[in-house]
């Protein structure tokens, strides 16, 4: 395990980036769920996705430049829809205006750059017919009731469902080359009611682990599985949205604090609580004192933008990278 957290814990900072459907909406990435929306409400976001603006490469330099050394892409999220073309759904970016693989894209553009490469995967999916909706993270209704989730989970199974997941992420490790890491989130059981909430054995993490070991031996998984005993799937802690004041607690660990420019992951046009930029220089010193990792979070406008706020804060970490010979 050393040997293969070797680059990673070397590399101290790396690029996150939500982007999804939830990107046109351009209010949160829990929109769907926060707003109670139906499939059908839903679906303009699918009819509308048409990222004219996407370059991967700009990206990947924006990243290089604020000394960023990997990045994680969310190649699904919670909203279940996906990036890449996968053979196992019609609820794929080939299939809107976009018309291609934007995964491909990012990986190579991430590479060709010199920066490590990884694949963020939802757990949860709140579009995948047979997954079941518990009662701790559920597609929120507008109808609350007992009876009414009971009818919405009818016919559905999880074993499908995991076997979705794992023909999805077989395509993710099989068809793009070397991935440098798996973000899998996430899995919350309720310790005191197991039959609330879902924990390892709903997503079968066991074998998922083992599968994603032998598809791609270097590669570093979070520890969002939420694995008791098996720990072979859970390479690095993620505290995540904590103050710099908190990550002191992390000593002698190995983790990797996940952050936001705002209190959103995807795209939100009208919040305003950005941190400031030396806040963001702040949470990185004080990762790295502590002996972690900083992911920082970009939220790309659906047209495939970096905005001008993130933009700005990108710049003004590289001019400080750059202003301190940091390379
Ligand atoms: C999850 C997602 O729901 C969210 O949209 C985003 O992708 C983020 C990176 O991860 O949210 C979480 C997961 C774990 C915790 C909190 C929010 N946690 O451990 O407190």
């Amino acid at each position: 395990k050393q040997q293969r957290m070797a680059w990673w814990t070397d590399s101290r900072f790396g690029m996150f980036i939500h982007w999804g459907l939830y990107s046109g909406a351009a209010r949160h990435e829990w929109v769907k769920h926060n707003e109670a929306l139906s499939n059908e409400q839903y679906q303009k976001y699918f009819d509308q996705f048409n990222p004219d603006l996407f370059d991967p490469t700009k990206w990947a330099k924006e990243a290089k430049a604020a000394g960023m050394k990997y990045a994680v892409l969310t190649t699904k999220h919670h909203e279940g829809f996906c990036l890449f073309d996968s053979k196992y759904t019609d609820y794929k970016a080939p299939n809107t205006l976009a018309k291609r693989d934007l995964v491909k894209e990012y990986v190579d553009a991430f590479r060709a750059q010199g920066l490590k490469v990884g694949f963020y995967y939802s757990l949860l999916d709140w579009h995948h017919p047979d997954y079941v909706m518990d009662d701790i993270h559920p597609l929120m209704q507008k109808d609350k009731s007992k009876e009414h989730y009971a009818e919405l989970n009818k016919g559905r199974d999880m074993a499908k469902y995991r076997q979705y997941m794992r023909n999805q992420i077989t395509e993710l490790l099989t068809k793009y080359g070397k991935i440098d890491i798996l973000w899998l989130d996430f899995s919350f059981p309720n310790k005191k009611d197991p039959s609330h909430g879902k924990g390892a054995d709903d997503w079968g993490a066991v074998e998922l682990v083992k599968l994603i070991r032998k598809l791609q031996p270097g590669i570093i998984i979070d520890n969002r599985l939420n694995l008791e005993e098996y720990k072979d799937g859970a390479d690095f802690e993620t505290p995540e949205q904590v103050g710099t004041k908190e990550l002191e607690k992390y000593r002698g660990h190995t983790w990797e604090t996940c952050q936001t420019f705002s209190g959103s992951w995807g795209y939100y046009r009208d919040e305003n609580t950005w941190k400031t930029h030396r806040q963001l220089l702040d949470l990185l010193i004080t990762s790295v004192a502590n002996g972690g990792n900083l992911i920082l979070n970009v939220g790309p406008t659906a047209r495939g933008e970096f905005d001008y706020r993130a933009n700005n804060a990108l710049d003004s970490l590289s001019y400080w990278m750059h202003a301190n010979n940091i390379s």
